[in-house]
C-alpha cells in the first residue's frame, strides 16, 4: 500500500500497535534531546528510574536557555545535568555551543531516524527528514530508559508547495502563511508532511525553520523528504555518509491537502499576541518599532544570518532601534568571524550576544514599555519577551533586517537592496564544546546536586471519590507560558517546583496560587487548546503542587494533556460545550466512583452546588488509565 513518508518512518520504528489514525501505538526511539530549562527534571526523573545506561542510539543534553547566570542557581543546574548526563551515557553540549534544535541538525540529526525531545520545537528535524517529536521531560526520560515512546497515531495533512519563492520571501513567510490558513489548532492530532515540486527549491535549514514552527500549529511534527539539498546540507556539516534518500509513494494518500504555491507568497508578519495572527507586512503598515531580534531556533541559521549581516552591511541601524542578534551556533557564529560578517553586523550597531535561546525566552533583552518588537522568533505570546505590555511581531530575518534600518516595519521588495545569493559553506567539526561521557558510569560519578534543586512532586493514587472546588476559569488557547510563566526571574527556579508555583498562571489571574491554598484539591476549567506551547511540564508540576487534581477544558492542547496525565491529573473535555459557560469559581465539582469510571465513554462530574450532572469525555488509553490510576507515571514504574 503506497504510504506517506511519515507512515514509513513510524512503521519502521513500530514496536506495537497498529499504525492507523487514533490507535495507540508505541515506537523505538532512536536520539533523544534534552535542554536545561526542562532538563533538570528529565535528568532527576531519569535518576529515580534507577537505569544504568539510556538505551537510545544517542542522547545529547543541551545547555542553551538558562545561559544568563544572574546566581549560582542556573550554573548548578548546568552541573547537575552535566553530572546526570555522564553517569548515564549522555553527551553534554556547553552553554555557548547554541540552541539545541540547531546543534541538533547540525551535529547529531539523521534523515529517517526519530528523536524525541523535551522542548516542543524538537519537530525542527523533520526539515532532515526525521520523525521529531516534542513531548514532557518524563517521556523523554522514558525514552532514555526504555528507548520508546507511545503516542496516539496522527493523521497526515500534505502540505503540497509549488513553485518558487520570490526576492524577500522567504521560509518564515511560508510558515506564517500555513499558520494564517490552519491556525494555532490546526495541526492538533496531525503530522505535517510538505511534499510537491516546491520541496526541492527550499534549503534543509528553511525547511526546519517551517518544521520548528510546526509546533505553532499544535502539529505532532512536520516533515521534509530527503533529498539532494538534504545530502548538500550533511556534506556542508561533514557528515554526508548520513545521508539516507526519503520521500513518500508517488500515490501516497493524505487525509488533508493545503495546496501552498510559494510563487505567490509576501512578507508575512504574526501580530500580537499568537503566531496565527498573521498578515501581511503591506497590509499591517509602517509601524515605529523600538526592538529588533534575530535569532532563536526558527530563524538563526547560517543563511538566515548572511542575509541580515548582507542587507545591514554598510547602513546604520535606525537611532529608534536596538537590533539584537542571538546565532544559533558556535559554528555560525565562528564562520562568520572569519568571513567578516560580524564585522558587518557590528558595524551596522547590532548587539551580537550569546548563541543561545535568549530573548526568545526573555532570557535578558526585553524591549521597553509598550514597545514595539520585531522578532524572527516562533512565539509572541503576551509577556513572554519579559515586558508585560509590549507588541511583539514575528517576522523573517530579511524583514527584521530591513526594518532595523528604516526604524519602521518594512516590506522589503519596496526597497532597492538586492540580497545576494548566500554561497553554500563548508564547516570545519568542532566539538570542544561537547563533553562525552567516556569511561564515566554510576559508580565513578557522583551526581552534583545544587541547593535550589528540589524534589518534584508525586501524586497519589487516584481515590474512589475525587472532589475539587473550581479555582480558575480560563478562556481559549491557554498557554503553557501563562501557566507557569518564564523568564530571566523565574527561569533559574526550574528546578524548584514550590517557589515556582508561587507564579501559576501569574499573567492571567495573580490571586490563583493563594485561592489553591484555600482549598483541599482544586480544578480549571479551560476553553480550547488548553495548554498550547511550551513542553514545559512544570506547568502540570506546579499546579500538582497546588492541589490541582483534575481540567476541564474544551479541548487540549498534545504535550500538554500527556503532561498532565505523567503527573496523574485528569484531562477531561466538556461533551457539550455549553456547560462551560455555567461554571463559576467556588464551585465543588464531584467525580463519583472515579476509578471505575475513568474507563468509560463519558465520566460523571457532579456540581455539589448546583446538583446539574456534567458529562465528560477522557478518551483515555489503556496506558493513560493506568498511569492515572496509579497518580501519575513514577508511581506506575515504580509499582511494576
Ligand atoms: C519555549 O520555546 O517555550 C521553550 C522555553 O523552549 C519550551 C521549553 C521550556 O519551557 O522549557 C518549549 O518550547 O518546550
Ligand atoms: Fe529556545 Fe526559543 Fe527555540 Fe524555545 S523557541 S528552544 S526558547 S530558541
Amino acid at each position: 500500500m503506497s504510504q506517506t513518508l511519515a507512515y514509513k518512518i513510524l512503521e519502521n520504528h513500530l514496536i506495537s500497535g497498529t499504525l492507523a489514525p487514533g490507535e495507540e501505538i508505541t515506537i523505538k526511539i532512536d536520539q533523544t534531546l534534552t535542554q536545561d530549562s526542562t532538563g533538570t527534571m528529565v535528568y532527576l526523573q531519569l535518576e529515580a528510574m534507577n537505569v544504568d545506561r539510556i538505551q537510545t542510539e544517542l542522547s545529547v543534553a543541551y545547555i542553551d536557555h538558562n545561559t544568563l547566570q544572574t546566581g549560582f542557581q542556573n550554573a548548578d543546574d548546568h552541573e547537575f545535568i552535566k553530572s546526570v548526563a555522564k553517569r548515564h551515557g549522555v553527551l553534554f553540549s556547553k552553554p555557548g555551543n547554541g540552541i539545541c534544535h540547531q546543534l541538533h541538525l547540525e551535529n547529531f540529526g539523521i534523515p529517517g531516524k526519530t528523536l524525541l525531545g523535551s522542548d516542543s520545537h524538537t519537530p525542527t528535524g523533520g526539515g532532515l527528514g526525521m520523525i521529531a517529536i516534542g513531548a514532557g521531560g518524563l517521556d523523554v526520560a522514558m525514552a532514555m530508559a526504555r528507548g520508546t515512546y507511545s503516542l496516539t497515531v496522527p493523521r497526515v495533512i500534505g502540505v503540497r508547495l509549488t513553485g518558487k519563492l520570490k526576492p524577500w520571501v522567504s521560509a518564515k513567510d511560508v510558515i506564517l502563511y500555513v499558520l494564517q490558513q490552519l491556525s494555532v489548532k490546526g495541526g492538533v492530532g496531525k503530522i505535517v508532511e510538505y511534499c510537491g515540486e516546491g520541496v526541492k527549491s527550499l534549503s534543509v535549514t528553511d525547511r526546519a525553520t517551517i518544521t520548528n514552527m510546526g509546533a505553532e500549529l499544535g502539529a505532532t511534527t512536520s516533515v521534509f523528504p530527503s533529498d539532494e539539498e538534504t545530502r548538500a546540507y550533511l556534506a556542508s556539516q561533514g557528515r554526508e555518509e548520513s545521508f539516507v534518500p526519503l520521500a513518500a509513494d508517488a500515490d501516497a494518500v493524505y487525509d488533508e491537502i493545503l495546496d501552498v504555491d510559494l510563487s505567490s507568497l509576501v512578507p508575512f508578519a504574526a501580530k500580537p499576541h499568537s503566531p496565527d495572527n498573521v498578515d501581511s507586512v503591506e497590509n499591517i503598515g509602517e509601524i515605529a518599532v523600538s526592538q529588533v531580534a534575530i535569532g532563536s531556533c526558527t530563524n538563526a541559521s547560517y543563511t538566515d544570518l548572511m542575509k541580515a549581516a548582507a542587507i545591514l552591511k554598510g547602513r546604520k541601524v535606525a537611532d529608534n532601534v536596538s537590533l539584537v542578534i542571538a546565532p544559533g551556533s558556535s559554528k555560525i557564529l565562528s564562520k562568520m568571524a572569519e568571513n567578516g560578517a560580524l564585522s558587518d553586523l557590528i558595524d551596522a550597531g547590532a548587539r551580537v550576544i550569546e548563541c543561545a535561546c535568549g530573548p526568545c525566552i526573555g532570557m535578558g533583552q526585553s524591549p521597553r514599555s509598550a514597545g514595539v518588537s520585531l522578532r524572527t522568533f516562533n512565539r509572541n505570546f503576551k509577556g513572554r519577551s519579559g515586558t508585560k505590555d509590549a507588541d511583539v511581531y514575528l517576522v523573517s530575518p530579511e524583514t527584521a533586517a530591513i526594518s532595523a534600518i528604516t526604524g519602521v516595519l518594512t516590506d522589503g521588495r519596496k526597497s532597492d537592496i538586492t540580497i545576494p545569493e548566500i554561497p553554500a559553506e563548508t564547516f570545519k567539526p568542532n566539538d570542544n564544546f561537547i563533553v562525552y561521557p567516556t569511561g564515566c558510569n554510576k559508580s565513578n560519578t557522583p551526581v552534583e546536586m545544587g541547593p535550589n534543586i528540589k524534589p518534584f512532586p508525586l501524586n497519589e493514587a487516584l481515590p474512589e471519590t475525587l472532589d475539587a472546588v473550581t479555582v480558575l476559569v480560563a478562556g481559549d488557547n491557554i498557554t503553557t507560558d501563562d501557566i507557569m510563566p518564564s523568564d530571566s526571574r523565574l527561569l533559574p527556579f526550574r528546578s524548584n517546583v514550590p517557589h515556582l508555583s508561587n507564579y501559576c498562571f501569574e499573567t492571567i489571574d495573580t490571586e490563583f496560587p493563594a485561592r489553591c491554598h484555600e482549598v483541599d484539591r482544586g480544578v480549571i476549567i479551560g476553553g480550547s487548546n488548553y495548554g498550547q506551547g511550551s513542553s514545559r511540564e512544570h506547568a502540570a508540576l506546579a499546579p500538582l503542587y497546588l492541589g490541582i487534581r483534575f481540567v476541564i477544558a474544551k479541548s487540549f492542547a498534545r504535550i500538554h494533556r500527556s503532561n498532565l496525565i505523567n503527573s496523574g491529573i485528569l484531562p477531561l473535555t466538556f461533551e457539550n460545550q455549553n456547560d462551560y459557560d455555567n461554571l463559576t469559581l467556588g464551585r465543588t465539582l464531584v467525580i463519583e466512583n472515579a476509578r471505575e469510571q475513568i474507563k468509560n465513554d463519558v465520566i460523571i462530574v457532579k456540581c455539589q452546588d448546583c446538583g446539574k450532572e456534567i458529562r465528560t469525555v477522557g478518551n483515555f488509553s489503556e496506558l493513560e488509565i493506568k498511569m492515572l490510576l496509579a497518580g501519575g507515571k513514577i508511581n506506575m514504574i515504580k509499582g511494576e
